[in-house]
């Protein structure tokens, strides 16, 4: 996969059980800010004789002392390097034994965020996936599991760790974790924290005491967090048969956390945007996002905890199903139809983009440099997806008998995607050996589909072709579930949904004894993740927009339309009548919901328009790009611009805010609708709508409406003098003028926000809202001069300091690279090497980079 030195890299198939079975892990805190003691007392039997006891953990561990059974071993004996420590065999017992060492650790040293760290004076951990070994010398792999028992010591008022409270009194603090778990699911928190606390009983009658932890003055924001986690409690009883399985259930909102949320056994940590929440300083999408955050966090506890993986090669055993489990928990709870179309932007934003470029990757790779770059897109949404066909093969049925019988065998295990397929082969009797390409191969299918019609019989014709990926250039043919519904010449369903199996390289299907031709609605709810063409033409699509009843390919349609009218206009030609037509009867239509309206009025971002036209084989020129969607949405408001401004007003929510779907889904339409018509009507809207909004939702709608029109300093001076002490709004402040800005201003403007004093960089929040903003907007970022390769490779050299997994994060802004024109990409590659180049760059930042590196190659 790479071309970098492969002598660190870590490979699948070089496994190897660990030769210690691990019975208990007791740990003693004494915390302290910059020199904080852990006591860590680990009881171990040799598995099969005599081995060296192999043990992680870096230079960042003082060791202070350290004995087998209470006697120090021959310091010849233990031998340290820069990330173990090993005793050899000839030092240990041949019978069970316990270690037990003391170290000192600097929290306050910590601003990469992995192992135990300070934010806002609160101690906080991050263990996975390999941040156990910054707090104590441990077997730190996901294989290895034990119960664990914790001390904390800490004048701080609140201290909390896995499992059930033991004894607690002011200053000490015991907890107990009788479930066995790996190092990565340990957690502690000590700080002065409040909760909102509440209860559950789970159907078997357990009593939890469920607590969000936030800092005082925070409780009012963390209502609408514990009323996510109770449904998901009740959710996964009722469609999983899941319990809880402790009799405490926290969770704490941390300002500076690297990513989303952590799933630690019955302790989970989040990022505060994952958790806080008003209606006046969250949208919509906010709400959204916290209430399918705690679930996903929550649901681990069966799909990660209960059951873990193997080795981090696994990772997408735990987390292709804890996201497919939450997406069918958002479909549940909001719009099925709208969470699959954005779950499907989402993956095409995402998840294509990563898998058509330099940093491609099967969603189980097989070997890997650092472990942190690989919780990417392909892992989570590509092994959601992987798990939706697995359903769509065997069915309902039969799915709910594999997640049974997955459960019961593998309850307590480190589990492989071999046991997973395993789990279904033998509830369903179906062989999965073609599906596990899935799995070990990246890259995006193209399945390419002709139709012929005769005498009654309509013939699909399908072809697939998987193009090659960094380090796999020939890939054997997949198993692809392709749903298929045909819809007569007046609209009615004539064939109702079924799914082909298409398995050869070349397949045809056929439906006979029609009457009519009809048109093949194909690839319904996004069957597979595939990039599908068709020799379709507009009247068609537009057809399918009108009359499909699978709303997922209606809104294709549409979407088809839109790209096909704007890749045409990028490239200087006219376009776009047959498209405004379409949407105006589709938005005319009342009986149509709004959020689905909504989600086809909204055009396509540049980045998608540019990905379109790379697949079509032409260079993007983002600035073409830009003027092509400014220009299809104003004459799309002009066109429309009585009935989108009766939508405006129609869509307008009465009463107090409520974060549920259905006002929610009437907001979104009327932003959609904002959006068109602030092209033409000057900001005018959009400046009344900022004053008198009630909600964050509507008010930064409005604020990014005024940015685009260069109308939003006074309304920006008004967020800033409104939430300059809300960290969570300054973010979205910083994110929006960047990420809205006319291409031409962006690097300038992120300049400036960046020699603001509350340009707080080490937060890793502050630092993505700005780089991120600036990544966000097409035009600005590849700004033709490299301003914007510039700007962004010397923060990401900055942070990589600090901070090497967010650096290497960010640096996906990168990697799209190749496809753009000599000019960018010269400039692009200079920005990447100039990275590259950074005297003690971090593991992480470069592996990134210089796979990205190698595809100009
Ligand atoms: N398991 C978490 C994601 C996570 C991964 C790594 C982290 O630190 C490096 C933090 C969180 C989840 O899927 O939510
Ligand atoms: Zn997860």
């Amino acid at each position: 996969m790479t071309q970098t030195d492969a002598t660190d890299a870590q490979y699948l198939a070089d496994y190897r059980p660990y030769p210690f079975i691990l019975s208990e892990t007791r740990l003693t805190f004494d915390l302290s800010p910059d020199a904080t003691q852990v006591q860590a007392a680990i009881s171990l039997t040799p598995r099969n004789g005599a081995a060296d006891l192999v043990l992680d953990g870096g230079r960042g561990l003082d060791l202070v002392s350290l004995l087998i059974d209470g006697t120090a071993p021959d310091a010849s004996h233990v031998i340290r390097d820069a990330e173990t420590l090993t005793i050899r065999a000839a030092a240990l017992p041949d019978r069970p034994f316990t270690l037990t060492s003391v170290v000192r650790i600097d929290p306050s040293a910590n601003t990469a965020f992995e192992g135990l760290y300070l934010s806002n004076g609160m101690f906080c951990t991050q263990c996975e996936a390999e941040g156990f070994r910054h707090i104590t010398f441990y077997p730190d792999r996901p294989d290895v599991m034990t119960v664990f028992h914790v001390t904390i010591r800490s004048g701080l008022p609140v201290l909390l760790s896995n499992g059930n409270p033991l004894r607690q009194k002011p200053g000490l603090a015991e907890w107990h974790d009788p479930w066995p778990k790996p190092a990565y699911l340990f957690a502690l928190v000590a700080g002065d924290l409040a909760a909102v606390s509440d209860r559950f009983t789970t159907a078997s009658g357990r009593d939890v005491a469920l607590n969000v932890w936030v800092r005082p003055g925070d409780q009012d924001r963390a209502g609408f967090a514990m009323e996510s986690l109770i449904k998901s409690m009740r959710w996964d009883e009722q469609v999983y048969g899941r319990e809880y399985d402790l009799d405490v259930f926290n969770i704490v909102a941390v300002d500076d956390f690297n990513m989303g949320a952590m799933e630690n056994k019955g302790l989970n940590i989040f990022n505060s945007k994952l958790v806080l929440a008003s209606p006046e300083t969250a949208t919509d999408g906010d709400y959204e996002r916290i209430e399918a955050v705690i679930a996903h966090e929550y649901f681990h506890n069966w799909t990660g905890n209960r059951i873990t993986c193997r080795d981090w090669f696994q990772l997408c055993l735990k987390e292709g199903l804890t996201v497919f489990r939450d997406q069918q928990f958002t479909s549940d709870m909001r719009s099925a139809a709208v969470k699959r179309i954005s779950d499907v932007q989402t993956l095409r934003a995402r998840q294509f983009r990563e898998d058509q470029g330099p940093l491609a990757h099967p969603p189980r790779p097989d070997h890997y440099q650092e472990i942190n770059n690989f919780y990417t897109a392909t892992v989570y949404e590509k092994g959601a997806e992987v798990i939706g066909m697995l359903k769509h093969l065997v069915g309902d049925d039969g799915y709910s008998r594999a997640l049974d019988l997955y459960f019961d065998r593998h309850d307590g295990d480190a589990a492989t995607i071999e046991d997973w397929l395993q789990v279904f082969q033998d509830a369903t009797g179906r062989d999965l050996t073609q599906f596990k390409y899935w799995y070990t191969d990246a890259g995006t299918p193209r399945l390419t589909m002709a139709e012929d019609w005769q005498d009654g019989v309509l013939t699909l014709r399908f072809t697939q072709v998987t193009p090659p990926t960094p380090g796999q250039p020939d890939k054997p043919a997949r198993v692809i579930p392709i749903a298929v519904g045909l819809i007569g010449p007046n609209g009615d369903e004539v064939a109702a949904t079924q799914i082909l199996e298409m398995t050869e390289a070349h397949q045809e299907f056929r439906f006979k004894n029609l009457g009519a031709r009809p048109v093949a609605s194909v690839l319904r709810g996004f069957s597979a993740p595939v990039v599908l063409s068709r020799d379709i033409d507009d009247d068609t699509r537009a057809f399918l927009l009108a009359h499909d009843s699978d709303p997922f390919a209606r809104w294709e349609a549409g979407r088809d339309l839109a790209l096909s009218a704007l890749t045409q206009l990028a490239r200087g030609q006219a376009a776009g009548d047959g498209y405004i037509g379409a949407i105006g009867r589709l938005i005319a239509d009342d009986s149509a919901d709004p959020a689905f309206r909504a989600l086809c009025l909204t055009l396509p971002g540049d980045e998608e328009i540019a990905t379109r036209l790379a697949a079509e084989g032409h260079i993007p020129d983002p600035d073409a790009i830009h003027a092509a969607r400014s220009d299809l949405a104003r004459r799309m408001a002009e066109a429309h611009q009585d009935t989108l401004s009766d939508i405006y007003d129609r869509m307008a929510v009465e009463g107090p805010y409520s974060p549920d779907a259905e006002p929610a889904e009437k907001r979104s339409l009327r932003i959609a609708a904002l959006g068109l018509l602030n092209r033409i009507d000057g900001g005018d809207r959009a400046s009344v709508l900022f004053g008198v909004a009630g909600n964050m939702t509507e008010r930064m709608a409005a604020l990014t409406c005024l940015i685009r029109l260069g109308r939003g300093e006074s309304a920006l001076a008004m967020i800033e003098e409104q939430f300059a002490d809300n960290r969570l709004v300054m973010d979205k402040w910083f994110t929006v003028q960047v990420m809205a800005a006319p291409p031409a201003d962006a690097v300038a403007i992120a300049r400036d926000l960046a020699g603001r004093r509350d340009f707080d960089w080490k937060n890793p929040n502050r630092f993505r809202a700005l780089l991120g903003g600036l990544a966000a907007n097409h035009a600005g970022f590849h700004a033709a001069d490299g301003s914007g390769y510039d700007f962004t490779a010397d923060w990401l050299i900055r942070m990589d300091a600090a901070n090497p997994q967010i650096a290497a994060r960010m640096s996906t802004a990168f990697e799209t690279w190749p496809r753009y024109d000599p000019n960018r990409r010269a400039k692009a590659l200079a920005a990447l090497e100039q990275i590259a180049a950074q005297p003690g760059l971090s593991k992480n930042t470069r592996e990134m980079v210089s796979r990205m590196i190698a595809a100009g190659a």
